[in-house]
């Protein structure tokens, strides 16, 4: 067996499944040993961005690792805002970068960089091969570490020499570590909080947000009357009738403190003390900063499972009858399309076990609101802030859950950072009905510009902000790649295009024109 062998029987007998790459002649060893040592399902992406995105929303969903195949440093360079993104999701990721034959460094030939100076900004994990005797070892650390705690980021830097090499493959898979412990004495703090009758609200985050913490948290709010607050960006949310009615943690910064300031307590739990997104001038950093009545009760790797069940035993709230939505799935509205009436298409057609990919910036705000009372469904954010990642989460999401429908709710400034996902959704038969939100422009940094105090916009503010000349033709972009579409520029025509693109199998596109 050579070391490339090595690698895929070794990442099969870990669980790995899949493989997202973009290979090149550094990993040829690589990709002809996904035949003679079969057993992993290759995904080719056209860009390695699409690689990372796809592997974040398969790590969220699947709960393990996808690996991916990326050629020397430019090729993980073109990966990185992705990979960025999965890391602020906590998504388990194996990376194995593609390197030089060791004895071809010194040449300093035209592809070599420092690709492990590289990855560090974006891995906790990251090492390269020493020799061929280490390299089934090396295997399995990187994958033991991206099951570390709810997921991470692990790079293995693969020199070509050491694909080549035989190397001898009997590798224990280590110990993954386990979420943090929960402090008795946090709890105890925080369960006396929830008993004082004082306003209070438990701001939940991370693992908290599936089904068991939701449910939980349901007790808590039925027992002793507190709000749920969700974080900005989450990685995974349970979401829908028969779970809790929460309030999203705005994004903008005055509403996020004035949230914040509207509770007398707040108790946080599975994410971390809550941020603005930006330094914007005269306005808040932290919301939760220097003040009283907050406890810090499990932190973004913290087992917050375990803690909110100690709340619920510990305030006598196992018996209450949790508090949860009913379905009401809203009135199917009609005429031209509005940010508005897009969102109100979308939520009234959106199937029940849905995954919901929900990047469409400005005109999706409206979205999140909206759906605590639809058919039962699951939510993937963007958690890095690094916008495009949608079309290529919608590919990693199908692909973990091919039994259930994705909808990427998609905005087109930052559609258009990743299309080449499209060919993958095509060639895969992926089930992704993509709805772009096409308003022409990069309407938040509009709104950005209007906060900044700029009432009129001079053209060159508004050359880098407008998106209409030419205008983007997803129907065409969409076809080119493989994926059949259609436009609707009315209610009506949004929601035949997604009944159509639902009954299919496969990926469809619609452009809803705002
Ligand atoms: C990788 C990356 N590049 C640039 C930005 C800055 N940025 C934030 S939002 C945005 C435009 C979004 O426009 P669009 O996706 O059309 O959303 P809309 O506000 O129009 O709904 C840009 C360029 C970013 N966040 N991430
Ligand atoms: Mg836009």
């Amino acid at each position: 067996m050579n070391g490339a062998e090595a690698l895929m029987s070794v990442a099969k007998k870990a669980g790995i499944e899949i493989c997202f790459a973009n290979p090149g002649t550094t990993e040829m060893p690589m990709v002809m040993a996904m035949d003679s040592a079969p057993g992993i399902r290759p995904v080719l992406a056209l860009h390695e961005n699409v690689c990372s995105a796809a592997a974040d929303a398969y790590g969220r969903l699947a709960g393990k690792p996808a690996m991916t195949i990326t050629h020397l440093g430019p090729g993980f360079a073109n990966s990185c805002a992705n990979q960025h993104n999965a890391r602020r999701a906590f998504a388990p990721i194996f990376n194995v970068i593609g390197q030089h034959s060791t004895w071809h460094y010194d040449a300093d030939a035209p592809l070599a960089m420092d690709i492990l100076g590289l990855a560090q900004t974006v891995s906790h994990w990251v090492r390269e091969t020493k020799s061929p005797e280490s390299v089934a070892q090396d295997i399995v650390d990187g994958i033991t570490h991206a099951l570390g705690q709810r997921g991470r980021i692990a790079c293995l830097s693969f020199p070509h020499d050491h694909q080549m090499a035989e190397v001898e493959a009997e590798p224990v898979l280590g110990k993954p570590e386990p979420l943090e412990a929960t402090d008795g004495k946090l709890v105890d703090q925080a369960a006396a909080m929830l008993k004082n009758g004082k306003k209070t609200a438990i701001l939940l985050g991370g693992t908290a947000l599936k089904e068991t913490g939701l449910m939980l948290a349901a007790k808590l709010k039925a027992a002793h009357g507190c709000d749920l607050v969700i974080e900005g960006s989450f990685s995974l949310m349970e979401c829908g009738a028969g779970l809790p009615d929460h309030i999203r943690m705005p994004y903008p910064p005055e509403p996020a403190q004035a949230l914040m300031d509207s509770y007398e307590q707040v108790i946080v739990i599975g994410t971390k003390l809550p941020v603005s997104f930006f330094g914007w001038p005269g306005a808040p950093s932290q919301y939760l900063r220097d003040r009283d009545g907050v406890v810090h009760v499990a932190g973004q790797v913290g087992d917050s499972v375990t803690a909110l069940d100690a709340l619920v035993q510990g305030t006598g709230a196992a018996a209450a009858t949790p508090s949860v939505t009913r379905l009401e799935v809203p009135g199917m509205p009609s005429g031209m399309l509005t940010p508005d009436s897009l969102c109100q298409t979308f939520t009234a057609l959106q199937p029940e076990n849905a995954v919901i990919v929900p990047t469409a910036v400005t005109t999706g705000r409206l979205y999140g609101p909206m759906s605590t009372k639809l058919p039962r469904h699951t939510q993937i954010s963007l958690c890095g802030g690094a916008i495009g990642e949608g079309p290529g989460l919608a590919l990693g999401a199908a692909l973990a859950c091919p039994d259930r429908p994705v909808l990427n709710l998609q905005a087109d400034g930052s559609g258009a950072y990743l299309p080449q996902a499209f060919w993958s959704q095509a060639r895969e038969g992926a089930n992704v009905t993509t709805v772009i939100c096409s308003n022409q422009r990069y309407a938040i940094l509009q709104g950005e510009m209007t906060r900044a105090g700029l009432n009129q916009p001079g053209p060159n503010s508004m050359a880098l902000t407008q998106l209409d000349n030419p205008p983007l033709d997803w129907v065409a972009i969409a076809k080119g790649f493989g994926v059949p579409g259609e436009v609707a520029t009315t209610c009506e025509e949004l929601a035949d295009g997604m009944k159509r693109s639902i009954a299919t199998p496969g990926p469809y596109l619609v452009e809803a024109r705002i």
